[in-house]
């Protein structure tokens, strides 16, 4: 299997290991009845990452850089043949992903082009899943797949003002103008966007591949500018040795790739088999070629280390022919080693902080709460031991503790019932800060000042003033999360004080990554429409489109914000109550007992031997729970896993 296949298998296997593991658990907590409603959401949550856990390549470039060939190359050449459509001058018209959803059957949907004139960002259609057009896919033939993969470069011929009203025309680029036909009309894509969804083994394992048309549909489609490349975890700028790096190469480079620290960026520089000269000798043609990664990397102001010269169609036509010689010479192979080290790596740590440290947080509380009953267990039975051999009147005195503790206790209940009213006032008043409502608000107060502004200032004015406040509503939601943490920590300080308890602060938790993200979002806004003096309807409707997609992009990150907030408000007090319930029935259980052997209707000799059960119960199961972990940071360590363990095996 070739080396980038069989990474993505590693890493799929080992992301299913660290799902049974955690499935083993979970199992465990619910068979001895010890999964609190909070922790079984939490480890719930882990688990669904895990399932829906998704790796995207993104290929960004001005057209005919060789985009497709290169995804051809690399993930397809077991067809025997181009399965994307790749030829000379504009090829793919449209955003298009691949990958593998198996709640569907093979097929490809594609959102019509006509969305473009309504109001709406692609990820809005794609939530409400009308509008698109399905066609099937015959998986079993090639040639099938091929005729049906020419859906992405269809396209349709409208009027010059229907193109306009998409915000496909620019009266003011000359590029565009002269490609008005003689009936007033342009060829513009037949699709807004398309997924093509199949069972490739790659895609199986839950990688995505996002293929770009070049820069005009680029600039005009904001949803790759504002999600759909910076959520990718790779992005692989294209070039061709041919024409080197171009100003509209650039343009694409700043507007679609060029922020973000290039942390994730890999320029590819394609067809270096145009270099290939005959009357050469491999020292000149190699010096040429470093000639030529040293100038882009210079220009992009990226790392050497990080542009890779290839020649994606030679490297294909070698995978098909199997000629390793040429293989070699296309230097794919060198590419298909940098992206595993780009992607794996880092993504399986991202998995791992995400889902490992949750579950071990529900452990670390079960933890305490058993740990907890082990030392009542061994405080009682120290005490009941000792009461061997000891006459009516100490009985009588024990009991007495017992019950006037048991009522004691009950003013700790009385407290925890006080912090869960404080907690849930305060957690309102963060939450109307930053529900998806309060976002409403500024978007309509937004589009309106739009409306009135005539001119670029005000319009800028505006969209600045938009973003500022959404970020000023996130800060504010800061602060107040940071009042609830100190609330948590004076109740905890209290128990620790009285009770002598240790319990784990609250995880640290706040808004800054989705003001990052915000700032992100207002970035895109600012480089695509920074310069603009006078606003041509064309520019404004251009304006209005991506302002669109900017709401719809504020919308999922508030309502991520949203639910990570409530998420974290809610696993706050839980633990805290889980351990007055246990200690309650604790005190409970001794008062009994103790009463019981007062009124001569138990044995102490039998409530002891209760207790050394309950003592064996509660190690056993701190054993188990300690196993169980280890096992899953054991996995979630783990670089690589070759095949996955299921749960019999990790039971045997
Ligand atoms: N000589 C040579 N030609 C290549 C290479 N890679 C791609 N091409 C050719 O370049 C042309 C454009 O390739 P595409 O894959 O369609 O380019 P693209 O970037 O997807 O272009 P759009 O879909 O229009 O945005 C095609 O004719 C390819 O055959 C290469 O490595 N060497
Ligand atoms: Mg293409």
């Amino acid at each position: 299997m070739a080396p980038l296949a069989s990474s993505f298998e590693r890493y799929g296997n080992w992301r299913d290991s660290l799902a049974a593991a955690i499935m083993q658990l979970r199992q465990w907590l619910e068979q001895t009845q010890t999964l609190e409603a909070e922790s079984a959401r939490r480890i719930d949550v882990a688990l669904e990452r895990l399932a829906q856990d998704k790796l995207v390549i993104a290929f960004v470039a001005e057209f005919s850089r060789g985009k497709s060939e290169l995804i051809n190359a690399i993930f397809f050449a077991d067809y025997g043949k181009r399965i994307l459509p790749s030829s000379a001058g504009r090829t793919t018209m449209c955003p298009t992903e691949l990958l593998y959803d198996d709640t569907l059957p093979p097929c490809i949907r594609a959102l019509p082009i006509e969305t473009r004139g309504r109001h709406g960002s692609t990820s809005d259609f794609k939530r409400l899943g009308a509008e698109w057009q399905v066609f099937p896919l015959d998986t079993t033939s090639a040639d099938g797949m091929l005729e049906a993969f020419k859906i992405v470069a269809e396209t349709t011929r409208v009027p010059v003002a229907e193109a306009k009203s998409y915000g496909l025309y620019d009266a003011d680029d000359p590029d565009q103008s002269v490609t008005v036909d003689k009936n007033g009309q342009i060829q513009i894509s037949k699709w807004r966007h398309a997924v093509i969804n199949f069972p490739h083994p790659l895609l199986k394992h839950g990688l995505v591949i996002l293929d770009t048309p070049g820069l005009n549909a680029i600039g005009t489609e904001p949803e790759l500018t504002l999600s759909l490349v910076p959520n990718a975890h790779a992005v692989l700028f294209v070039l061709a040795a041919d024409t080197g790096v171009t100003k509209s190469d650039l343009d694409v480079w700043r507007h679609v790739v060029g922020d973000a620290g290039h942390r994730n960026h890999i320029a590819v520089l394609n067809k270096i088999d145009g270099l290939w000269d005959a009357l050469k000798t491999p020292g000149e043609m190699e010096m040429e070629v470093r000639r030529q990664v040293s100038a882009v990397a210079a220009t992009l102001e990226l790392d050497p280390m990080r542009v890779f010269p290839v020649s994606a169609q030679k490297g294909l036509v070698a995978k098909v022919q199997r000629d390793e010689k040429l293989l070699q010479a296309s230097r794919l192979p060198l590419l298909e080693e940098a992206l595993i080290e780009l992607l794996v790596p880092a993504k399986q740590k991202i998995v791992r902080d995400q889902t490992v440290s949750a579950v071990e947080r529900v452990a670390a509380e079960l933890r305490q709460a058993l740990n907890a009953r082990e030392r009542n267990v061994i405080e009682q039975l120290y005490e009941l031991r000792s009461l061997q051999g000891k006459n009516q009147s100490s009985i009588e005195r024990m009991t007495q503790r017992a019950v006037a503790e048991q009522h004691e206790f009950e003013e700790v209940v009385r407290r925890i019932v006080a912090a869960r009213l404080v907690h849930s006032k305060l957690s309102e008043k963060l939450f109307a800060g930053i529900r998806v409502a309060a976002l409403r608000d500024q978007v309509v107060a937004t589009r309106d000042r739009m409306k009135k502004s005539k001119l670029s200032p005000q319009l800028s004015v505006a969209v600045k003033d938009y973003f500022a406040s959404l970020r000023a509503m996130f800060r504010n939601a800061n602060t107040q999360i940071l009042e609830i943490e100190q609330m948590v920590l004076g109740v905890q300080r209290r128990f620790a004080e009285d009770l002598g308890w240790a319990l784990s602060p609250p995880m640290p938790f706040s808004l800054d990554t989705y003001i990052a993200d915000l700032e992100r979002a207002e970035h895109a806004y600012k480089s695509q429409f920074g310069p603009l003096a006078v606003l041509t309807t064309e520019k404004w409707r251009l304006m209005e489109r991506f302002f669109d997609t900017v709401v719809s992009k504020s919308r999922e990150i508030f309502s991520t914000a949203e639910r990570d907030t409530e998420a974290w408000i809610k696993s706050l007090l839980p633990p805290i109550e889980t351990q007055v319930r246990e200690q309650r029935s604790q005190l409970r259980k001794r008062a009994e007992s103790v009463s019981k052997i007062r009124d001569a209707q138990g044995s102490l000799d039998e409530r002891i031997a209760e207790l050394e059960d309950a003592l064996e119960d509660a190690q056993s199961k701190l054993g188990t729970l300690k196993r169980l972990t280890d096992r899953i940071l054991d996995v979630g360590e783990r670089a690589q896993v070759e095949e996955v363990v299921d749960e019999e095996a990790l039971a045997a």
